[in-house]
């Protein structure tokens, strides 16, 4: 994957150096990124809420700023104030895995795919996102534990569509498939939610359609699970999911929306402590977090 610095597509970042407070970055190929904080550049969402954010990121790349090497940033989380939200059973693969691990409501993911309004529901607060190379968790009261790999829409305050980033929507599916009432429970604990590394800004629906989506899961350096599937594989539009999410609801500071899951691992697996889950859409990029016990 050989990103260009004159690209229609951006990619921005958030990333630390020793203890200083974050720097919003500039990717300028897949080894380096343009440090944007000499230039003022202190928060990501301004350039999110620009309508000329691509003509501020030309004229920075023509400055003299600080270009660092990958390899010695820490890279954040780009969430800042979001909330981040969740669309559920988008993917015909995802209706099913539902369908069958649900004890009493297999009817309500029927339903739901075929529905005019879609699922929707909360998934983070934006101070609880886990960062790249950070620990996503798995419940101490839960056996049956997946990563969902979820490509995620970045959403300005004034309800559009932004940019794109990787999100991981874990999910404990024991306890939502005893009970479809358990759903925030199965969704909203500790480090359940991760965000990340990069925002790509520049790309339409029908390019972001064309992106594929890997999950590989491994353990004790062994390839648990892998599998594949394609943006283009989501049932709705964005459009959609959007004017949904936005229906009677204002975001002040944008939002996070992640489109669901079209990779469900067997019914036999589980994630373990330990386990590195590394999500890529081609696209944007490569999310890997380990698993711990929470
Ligand atoms: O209906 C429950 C959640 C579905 C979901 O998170 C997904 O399809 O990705
Ligand atoms: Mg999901």
């Amino acid at each position: 994957m050989a990103w260009l610095i004159f690209d229609v597509m951006r990619k921005l970042c958030r990333f630390g150096t020793n203890g200083s407070p974050a720097h919003v970055g500039l990717l300028l190929d897949e080894k380096t990124v343009l440090d944007l904080a000499p230039a003022g550049v202190d928060r990501l969402t301004s350039l999110l809420e620009s309508d000329r954010s691509r003509e501020t990121l030309d004229q920075l790349v023509k400055q003299n700023l600080p270009r660092l090497s990958l390899d010695d940033v820490r890279l954040l989380t780009p969430v800042e104030r979001q909330e981040v939200w969740a669309a559920g059973v988008t993917y015909l693969r995802s209706k099913k895995a539902r369908m069958d691990e649900s004890q009493f409501s297999a009817n309500a993911y029927d339903l739901v795919y075929e529905a005019v309004r879609p699922e929707l529901f909360f998934k983070s607060l934006p101070e609880k996102v886990v960062s790249p190379g950070d620990a996503v968790g798995i419940r101490a009261d839960a056996k049956w534990n997946v990563p969902e790999p979820e490509l995620a829409l970045v959403i300005n305050s004034r309800g559009q569509l932004a940019g794109y980033t990787i999100g991981n929507d874990m999910s404990s599916r024991d306890i939502e498939g005893e009970n479809l009432l358990y759903l925030p429970q199965a969704k909203v604990y500790e480090h359940s939610c991760a965000v990340g590394p990069y925002i790509v800004l520049g790309a339409s629906e029908t390019e972001a359609r064309g992106w594929q989506i890997s999950l590989e899961i491994q353990r004790q350096g062994t390839t648990a699970f892998r599998g594949e599937t394609s943006v283009g594989q989501i049932k709705r539009s964005f459009d959609e999911l959007i004017g949904f999410l936005c229906r009677s609801q204002k975001f002040p500071h944008g939002a996070i929306l992640l489109t669901g899951t079209g990779i469900v691992p067997p019914d036999g697996f589980t994630l373990q402590s330990d386990d590195v889950v590394t999500i890529e859409i081609s696209g944007i990029g490569r999310l890997t977090n380990r698993v711990e016990v929470v």
